[in-house]
C-alpha cells in the first residue's frame, strides 16, 4: 500500500499532474506514512527522475517547470507535518535576481527544484540589491546565497554583493552560486563566487555540495 503511494507521487510529479500529486500526498499523510518518507522517497525521488529525463535530453525546460510546480504542490500539503515531525530541511538558501534584472522564470525553477528536494528558500524576488542580499543574509542566517542572472550589463553587479558582505565579515559564513543565461563558469571564478550552475538540477548538486553532502 506504502509502495503504491509514493510510486503514484512519483508518476505524478513525472506527469506535471500538481492536483493529483497534492491529493496522492494527503491521502498518504492520512493513511499515516511519515512526512519524512513522503518527502524523500516522493517529492525528491519524483523530481530526481524528472533531472534524470532532462539530463539524458528526454525532457526539456517547459515539463520541469510544470513538474517543479506539481512537486511544490505536495510540498504544500506536506508543510505541516514536516513542521510538527521535526524533519530539517537540508538547508537555507537565499535566492534572488540581480540588480537590475528583472528576468525571474529561470530564478523561479532554481527555488522549485531547490524546494521539492528539500531545501528552505526564502526568494528576494528581481531587481535585488547588494543590501538586500546583505540584509536577508543578516536576517535569515541562510547556509547559502543563489544569485540568478540573465543580462550582460547587470551580471557586473554581482561583486558588489560579494564585497558588501565581505565588508561585514559575512562573506566567510555564507556560500554563493550563480547562475543564469549570462554567466559562465570563467566568470564565476574572476568574481570569487563558490559556484556556478548552469541549469536548476546542477543547483541542487552544488546546494548539497555546500551542505557536505555528496550525490
Ligand atoms: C523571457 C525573456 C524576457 C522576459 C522576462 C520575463 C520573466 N518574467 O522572466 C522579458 C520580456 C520581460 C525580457 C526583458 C528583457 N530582456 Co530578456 N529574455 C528572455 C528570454 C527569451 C528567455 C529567458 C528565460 O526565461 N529562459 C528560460 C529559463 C528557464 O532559463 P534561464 O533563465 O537561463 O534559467 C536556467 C539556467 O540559466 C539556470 N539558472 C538561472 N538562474 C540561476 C541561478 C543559479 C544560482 C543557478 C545555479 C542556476 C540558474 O537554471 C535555469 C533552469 O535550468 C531570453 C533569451 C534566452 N534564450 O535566454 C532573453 C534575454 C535574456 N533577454 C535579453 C534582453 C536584452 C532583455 C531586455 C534588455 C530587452 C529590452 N531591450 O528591453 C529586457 C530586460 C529587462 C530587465 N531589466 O531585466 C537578452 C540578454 C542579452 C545579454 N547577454 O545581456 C536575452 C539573452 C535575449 C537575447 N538573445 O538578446 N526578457
Amino acid at each position: 500500500m506504502e509502495v503504491d503511494y509514493l510510486e503514484s507521487i512519483v508518476t505524478a510529479i513525472d506527469e506535471g499532474e500538481a492536483e493529483q500529486v497534492a491529493e496522492l500526498t494527503q491521502k498518504a499523510l492520512d493513511e499515516g506514512i511519515p512526512a519524512k518518507e513522503l518527502m524523500e522517497r516522493g517529492l525528491v525521488r519524483g523530481m530526481e527522475k524528472v533531472g534524470e529525463k532532462f539530463k539524458e535530453g528526454v525532457a526539456y525546460l517547459p515539463e520541469i517547470l510544470i513538474a517543479a510546480r506539481a512537486a511544490n504542490r505536495g510540498l504544500e500539503v506536506l508543510k505541516p507535518a514536516i513542521a510538527k515531525s521535526g524533519l530539517k530541511p537540508k538547508g537555507k538558501v537565499v535566492i534572488g535576481t540581480i540588480e537590475g534584472d528583472l528576468h525571474d522564470i529561470g530564478k523561479n525553477m532554481v527555488k522549485f527544484v531547490l524546494q521539492g528536494n528539500g531545501f528552505e528558500v526564502i526568494d528576494l524576488g528581481v531587481d535585488v540589491s547588494a543590501a538586500q542580499f546583505h540584509q536577508a543574509v543578516v536576517e535569515e542566517k541562510p547556509d547559502m546565497v543563489a544569485i540568478s542572472a540573465l543580462l550582460t550589463t547587470t551580471m557586473v553587479n554581482i561583486p558588489s554583493v560579494l564585497e558588501t558582505l565581505g565588508k561585514t565579515g559575512l562573506r566567510g559564513g555564507v556560500k554563493i552560486m550563480v547562475g543564469g543565461a549570462s554567466l559562465t563558469e570563467e566568470y564565476a571564478q574572476e568574481v570569487g563566487v563558490d559556484a556556478y550552475g548552469e541549469d536548476c538540477f546542477q543547483a541542487v548538486e552544488i546546494a548539497l555540495r555546500f551542505m557536505g553532502v555528496t550525490s
